[in-house]
């Protein structure tokens, strides 16, 4: 669409939203001034670059063989980049912890350091990106049979214990390098696959293990602490020691972040609904948006109902400046780089479709207890001229308006990942 026919349709979509009595512009600041922290794990299944060959491992499963996956860190940092390029707006790299740089060396996980991500972390101060990270907890011999923080060995408790408190120092350097405060997240796979007869011991161990991992104080500008639950996984399908119930009480007890992954809870259960209860308890939250297909598949998000709803929920209940939004899904079926637009570009449309709801009429039906007009107005408002926000956003942001982005990724397809 050439730029005048996306300025014109904006000028009529500003008219139209500003007899709603919403303004545009005002909301386009903002949605500008909201970062997505980007995985960098949809850019090579879930690899890492420890060692080749490890199996994935902690249920995690990813499937695909769609040619071009990045091999090298240089190829996953370019990736992002092109991927970046067609995103509008300033956002986050989230790395995993065996996604190190040791130089050819190997180095245990206990032993990571911060100048093992040096690179990362300057190729994300030239690209002014922040980082958020995370300890791996699996991919690893002594996560094979499933089972790390609340293993019965102390042996193996403590390896994964002392994993956790290198990652804490590394996101800490992140953070402070960055000038932006790093998001460390704990995710465990530690779970059982047939009916247990001891529930408690794992969790009583994991509990120790957590209150270990977080002893040292560090400064909340420079790191901040996130615990994710889950409800199963594969090979975990009877119990997981990380449940919900467990991390929720453990985040309101200890003060940490709680993670909510989309795909970690019963298929007709939603992190939408939960946002709102759980930030009474707890200071803040991190998000991974992702999108189950009956299971926790990490299907590529889409502008589904449940994005459109976690969005509102978010803008409705004045939570932005509580919850940090990053994402979590893993596809190898397609090309990655795109995979990585489609998620992140659905994810902004939700917040701008968010940020530009007409609220004010609704929130007076519904008090009203009108709630007749409150379901023909929300039905009214999916036809707003949303989209041609959108666009103007991706123009004045300098990236690619509707399906142009596509074009680039066939051209990068064509120029550098095929040749891999
Ligand atoms: C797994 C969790 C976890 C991982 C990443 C790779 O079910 O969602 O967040 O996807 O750490
Ligand atoms: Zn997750």
């Amino acid at each position: 669409m050439p730029d005048t026919q996306i300025e014109q349709a904006y000028s009529l979509a500003k008219d139209r939203y500003a007899r709603l009595g919403v303004d545009t512009d005002a909301a386009l600041d903002r949605l500008s001034a909201i970062p997505i922290s980007l995985h960098c794990w949809q850019g090579d299944d879930v690899g890492g670059f420890e060692s080749a060959g490890q199996e994935l491992g902690g249920g995690l499963a990813v499937t695909g063989n769609y040619p071009g996956k990045a091999r090298t860190p240089d190829e996953l940092r370019a990736d992002v980049e092109k991927a970046l390029s067609l995103i509008p707006g300033k956002h986050r790299l989230n790395l995993h912890a065996f996604y190190a740089e040791t130089g050819g060396r190997k180095v245990e996980r206990t032993d990571l350091r911060p100048e093992h991500f040096s690179t990362w972390i300057s190729w994300a101060k030239h690209h002014g990106l922040g980082m958020d990270f995370n300890p791996t907890y699996f991919s690893h011999p002594k996560a094979a049979d499933g089972m790390t923080l609340g293993h019965p060995d102390p042996a193996i408790r403590r390896f994964w214990i002392d994993h956790g408190i290198a990652c804490r120092k590394i996101g800490a350097a992140m953070g402070r390098e960055l000038g932006t405060p790093c998001v460390t997240n704990v995710w465990i796979p530690d779970g059982i696959k047939d009916v247990p007869v001891d529930r408690k011991g794992p969790r009583l161990r994991l509990l120790e293990s957590l209150d270990a991992t977080f002893a040292e104080p560090i400064d909340p500008k420079h790191n901040l602490d996130a615990v994710e639950c889950k409800l199963f996984g594969i090979g975990s399908e009877s119990y997981v020691t990380g449940s919900h119930e467990f991390y929720l009480g453990y985040a309101v007890s200890r003060r940490k972040l709680l993670c909510l992954d989309a795909g970690h809870f019963h298929p007709t259960e939603v992190i939408s609904d939960k946002i709102s209860s759980v930030l009474m308890w707890v200071p803040e939250l991190l998000l991974h948006v992702s999108r189950g297909i009956r299971w926790d598949s990490d299907h590529v998000v889409i502008l589904n109902d449940e994005l459109q709803a976690i969005a509102q929920e978010l803008v409705r209940g004045d939570f932005l400046g509580r919850v940090h939004i990053g994402l979590d899904f893993f596809d190898a079926s397609i090309n990655r780089v795109a995979a990585w637009a489609v998620g992140t570009r659905a994810m902004l449309k939700a917040l701008l479709m968010a940020l530009i709801e007409p609220i004010g009429r609704l929130r007076q039906v519904e008090a009203e207890g009108d709630f007749t007009s409150r379901l023909a107005l929300l039905e009214e408002a999916k036809g707003l001229p949303w989209a041609a926000v959108w666009d103007y956003y991706c123009l004045a942001k300098a990236v690619p308006a509707g399906a142009a982005w596509l074009d680039e990724v066939k051209r990068y397809e064509r120029d550098v990942l095929s040749k891999r």
